[in-house]
């Protein structure tokens, strides 16, 4: 028997041992996720213990990427991993770190392009329990603590690119890019004879061998050992097939509930939501079609022990505002230690997006898109309610004159208050069609103050930037 039929005939004795469950409609699937807005992005893997540095050489790009840039031997790199030995990973205070920072869901790579899988595999002895000093599991009580504090559980899988399973394919990376190794033409030469491969242990299967021997039955581990997951994030297709997307996709279906993003395969495997990386859409780019700004806190996604580029809180905090009025969710990156800590400068910045979300979070959570677009002041979310609509105006530019004025808010309002302090304002409609709000002199939050309005019935204006 053919190994696809193998599969499908395994999927579906699941299927028919499986208690009857009603088939989710995607908007039930998306429901929690379009209300949680923020969650975390976790790159975690062995790559943490070099942080950045090979052979005494600080190496370029990112760190998730040494072994590529520095164009790594694959029997040096998975050497190194031997040492890899976080002792001080809790997951339990990383949990509490998201849920206090205002995040309601995690992302962790259970496995990035360098193939290490965090978690106990079968297909592959790449795998934290096998090849490091920790051997422990390191997704199973990440699993416990998220249960614990209510958070989702979603794991990245990297289903193309593989580095050091035999027959995963490499996005092809020029050795300069890396660092300026004097034999950078010879291997320049390799990678492109050998589709941006560096090592000949790395061709020893074909990609499709690999994709059965690995990727399927890992994916299908994550989908089984672990309870129930939220997500499931494919990334960079490199050399994917039809074939092989189709037997991954398949599997989803042991978790129906699951939301998968759109890179398993392009075009043709669009999942349920776009992901726009270190950018946030322009309006004009948006087509309806759910999306996810994911993004780095500095330069790295892996961790780097010398990138020290923060963007400050205010700068995350606007952008997360940013997203929210375009209807989209906000996947903020941190890139733990070896040792298993998160870096002093993400502990800082989600202590301070967490204080904001905990007087603010509201303009954040289960809202819409703004009616108006942007404003030159600031943000705007909308929220129904049963008997009309809460409308937040995030200021970051506080009115000089104490007036804000709203163009085309022909609505009746009920009430309009300073979330920060309770305070009620006063508003005027004007006979243009604007309502102005009478602010107090001093903005209660420097970074950004929120305004709910609550007026009568939808807000049906249009985009006005
Ligand atoms: O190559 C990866 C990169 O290391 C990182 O994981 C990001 C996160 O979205 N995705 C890929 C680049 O698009």
């Amino acid at each position: 028997m053919k190994k696809t039929t193998i599969l499908l005939t395994v999927l579906l004795f699941i299927g028919q041992n499986l208690p009857a469950q009603k088939s989710l409609t995607k908007d039930e699937r998306m429901e929690w996720w379009r209300e949680a807005r923020f969650g975390m992005f976790i790159h975690w893997g062995v790559y943490s213990l070099p942080a950045g540095t090979w052979d005494g050489r600080q190496i370029g790009g990112i760190g998730e990427w040494i072994m590529n840039r520095g164009k790594i031997p694959v029997a040096d790199y998975q050497r190194m991993a031997k040492d890899f030995n976080p002792v001080k990973y809790d997951p339990d205070a990383w949990v509490k770190m998201a849920k206090d920072a205002g995040m309601k869901y995690i992302v962790i790579t259970s496995k990035h392009h360098d193939g290490f899988a965090l978690f106990e595999s079968k297909a592959s002895k790449w795998n934290v329990v096998d090849a490091t000093a920790y051997g422990k599991d390191l997704l199973k009580p990440l699993t416990e603590a998220c249960k614990k504090y209510g958070i989702k559980l979603g794991f990245y899988y990297s289903q193309a690119q593989d580095w050091n399973n035999p027959g995963g394919s490499a996005a092809r990376k020029i050795t300069k890019e890396g660092w300026a190794n004097p034999d950078s033409v010879i291997i320049d030469a390799y990678t492109k004879e050998h589709m941006g491969h560096w090592d000949p242990a790395q061709e020893k299967k074909t990609f499709a061998q690999y994709i059965n021997d690995v990727a399927v039955p890992q994916v299908k581990e994550l989908l089984t050992n672990y309870g129930d997951l939220a997500v499931l994030w494919w990334d960079t297709p490199t050399n994917m097939t039809d074939d092989a997307a189709t037997k991954l996709q398949s599997l989803l279906a042991l978790q129906p509930a699951i939301i998968t993003n759109d890179r398993l395969k392009r075009p043709n495997f669009p999942g349920d939501h776009k992901t726009p990386e270190q950018r946030i859409p322009n309006l004009k780019d948006l087509d309806g079609t759910d999306w996810e700004t994911c993004m780095t806190m500095n330069g790295t996604w892996g961790y780097k022990s010398y990138d020290h580029n923060y963007k400050s809180p205010e700068t995350l905090i606007h952008n997360l505002l940013d997203i929210a009025s375009k209807g989209g969710n906000f996947l903020l990156n941190v890139g733990p230690t070896s040792l298993g800590e998160f870096p002093q400068e993400s502990i800082d910045i989600l202590a301070k997006m967490g204080q904001w979300m905990k007087v603010n979070g509201e303009a954040v959570y289960g809202t819409k898109a703004s009616p108006w677009g942007l404003f030159p002041w600031g943000r705007c979310t909308v929220k129904e309610t049963k008997s009309g609509t809460s409308v937040y105006f995030s200021v970051f530019e506080w009115p000089a004159d104490g007036k804000l004025v709203i163009p085309e808010m022909t609505n009746k309002v009920v009430s309009a208050k300073l979330i920060a302090t309770g305070a009620t304002l006063k508003s005027s409609a004007s006979k243009d069609g604007s309502l102005t709000i009478s602010l107090p002199s001093k903005a209660p939050d420097a970074i950004a103050s929120v305004i709910k309005v609550d007026v009568k019935g939808k807000v049906t204006t249009k985009p006005t930037i």
